[in-house]
Parts: C-alpha cells; sequence; structure tokens
C-alpha cells in the first residue's frame, strides 16, 4: 500500500477532478466516492466539451454521455448513450448499487437515471450546438475516427476524464466518464464505459484508464491488458507502453493522425502512462494533496 492516497487522472484539468476526490476523502468517504466526486467535476463544467453538460453531441445533434464506475471487489456500474442527465457517472454508480446489472443504454438508461431522481436537464449548450450547425456545414458522413476527432476550429477533442484511486489501505477504484467522441455517429459506444476498455480496477495490482481514440483501444480491451501487464510485474508506464505498441501493431498507419493516452496506477502508488502521440498529460495528487501535471511519454 502506499503511504496515503493516491489519485490521477487524465489531462491538466484533472487537477480540480483530483481535488475534489481528496477532499471526499478527508471528509471521511471511500476511495469509490473519491473518484466519482471527481469525475462530476469535468461534467459539471459547460467548457470541456468531452464531458457532460457542454460535451460535443452526435453528428444528430444528441449529446449521448458514456460512463463506467469499479470498485475493487467486483462492483461495476456502467451506462452509454444516456441522454438529458448530466451527472452520467453518478446514474452509472446507481446502476452498480441499485440493478442486478453491470450496464444499462439508451433510452432505458435516461429512464431509470429519472426514476431515480436525477434531474432532466438539457446537455446541450448554445456554444456546443453552434459548434455542431458549424461543423454541419463541412460534414463527412464517414465514421473515420482521424477525422472525427478533431474540433471544427482544429483543436484536439480529448478531454474525457478517467480517474483512478487508491487509499492508504490499498483500496482501488476507478472512473471514467465521456461524451465521446465529437460528431459520432448516433448510438455509438466508446471505450470509456466497457470494463476493460476505458477502466479497469484489480485489487493487489492496480486500475487503468485511456483516452483518446475509443475504437483503438475497444481492439485491445486496452486497460484490461495493462493491468493484466501490471500483475504480470511490469511498471504503470512499461504497461501502458506495451499497450500501445500493440495497437500500432495492429494497426500501422492507421493510427498515424489519432492520440490514444493510457494513464495506470499500482496498488502501491505508483504511476505511469503513455501516449501514441505527444500532447497528453495527467494530473496526480499525492497524500497531502498536492497536484502536479505530468506529461506523458509518447510513441512519436
Ligand atoms: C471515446 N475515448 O469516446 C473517448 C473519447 C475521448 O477525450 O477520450 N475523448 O472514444
Amino acid at each position: 500500500s502506499p503511504s496515503g492516497p493516491v489519485i490521477v487522472s487524465t489531462w491538466d484539468f484533472g487537477a480540480a477532478a483530483n481535488a475534489a476526490a481528496h477532499a471526499k476523502l478527508v471528509a471521511g468517504g471511500s476511495i469509490l466516492d473519491a473518484v466519482e466526486a471527481g469525475a462530476r467535476v469535468p461534467e459539471a463544467d459547460p467548457d470541456n466539451h468531452s464531458v457532460g453538460l457542454g460535451g460535443y453531441p452526435d453528428r444528430d445533434g444528441h449529446v449521448t454521455l458514456d460512463a463506467v464506475i469499479m470498485d475493487d471487489a467486483g462492483g461495476v456500474g456502467a451506462v452509454a448513450a444516456l441522454e438529458d442527465v448530466v451527472h452520467a457517472i453518478s446514474v452509472a454508480r446507481a446502476v452498480m448499487e441499485k440493478t442486478p446489472h453491470t450496464m444499462l443504454v439508451g433510452e432505458g438508461a435516461t429512464r431509470f437515471a429519472l426514476a431515480n431522481g436525477f434531474p432532466k436537464e438539457n446537455v446541450l449548450t448554445p456554444a456546443t450546438e453552434a459548434a455542431w450547425r458549424e461543423w454541419l456545414g463541412t460534414a463527412h458522413y464517414q465514421p473515420v475516427a482521424n477525422i472525427e476527432n478533431r474540433t471544427p476550429g482544429g483543436a484536439w477533442n480529448h478531454d474525457t476524464i478517467g480517474i483512478l484511486g487508491v487509499d492508504a489501505a490499498g483500496r482501488l477504484a476507478g472512473a471514467c466518464t465521456t461524451s465521446g467522441m465529437a460528431f459520432k455517429m448516433r448510438g455509438r459506444v466508446g471505450d470509456s464505459p466497457q470494463v476493460g476498455c476505458g477502466l479497469y480496477v484489480e485489487a493487489g495490482v492496480g486500475a487503468a484508464t485511456s483516452s483518446g481514440v475509443g475504437e483503438e483501444v475497444i481492439r485491445i480491451a486496452g486497460s484490461a491488458r495493462i493491468v493484466a501487464s501490471m500483475g504480470a510485474g511490469m511498471a504503470p508506464a512499461d504497461a501502458c507502453r506495451e499497450a500501445v505498441l500493440h495497437i500500432v501493431k495492429l494497426r500501422g498507419a492507421a493510427v498515424r493522425d489519432e492520440q490514444v493516452g493510457f494513464l495506470a496506477l499500482g496498488h502501491d502508488g505508483a504511476v505511469g502512462a503513455f501516449a501514441l502521440m505527444p500532447g497528453f498529460t495527467y494530473a496526480v495528487t499525492d497524500a497531502d494533496g498536492r497536484t502536479e501535471i505530468r506529461k506523458s511519454l509518447s510513441l512519436q
């Protein structure tokens, strides 16, 4: 076990999420409570265009959210293609705790959320609606990941949050929440809500999460692969690198312009990451609540 809790999350905006997660632990919450509290921060932020409120819609103009939460004792809950509810991660937790299932999708997920008291909200904002209308002007209706992962302005659209935590007793939990790839096909589900792809947690070993072009992560069950590598003795960064190399081996030139970033946390508090392209960052918060933004190593 680490000497105190360690919280890590994808991208530099993860700093605010980690702070909320750390505060939850200090207030006596569990590591599961902590990662949920962290994931709710970007979900509520209208300026983060890949998560929750203010996430970019699909190509038909609907914001559809994907999320998963997982503890290290077999607890799993997920939602995919959830609409009209902001806090997908908390709906995922309700799936875990209040149903016999592990994942609800689409209309069933929304109905379940509303029946459990989650407020119905318009998740599309004026800014994301305008971006979608602009995108429609030149829309290429081809499901090619490496043109979808740039926003109309040309910036990378990778703000999914994956957040992993280990407490002082070595208990692990993780959460991952996203609005998915901007202007995706209606009904498309990415890696984020799928156990073993966007998130995996295993007691006594560690946890892993991903961000980037979900299709590439799904092909290799990326997070499960990384945790299995860690279980076999690899350090977190080496396990993330091995997964990236495996994507490249499978996909070659097809992933030349794509980003995939993996982040992993050992049960002992060791942290590592690796990405296909430069630019992947992550936030690491130590037992004292100090947060550092680190740059991931990458293949290119
Ligand atoms: C997805 N992996 O839906 C997500 C997208 C992402 O930052 O990471 N965006 O494929």
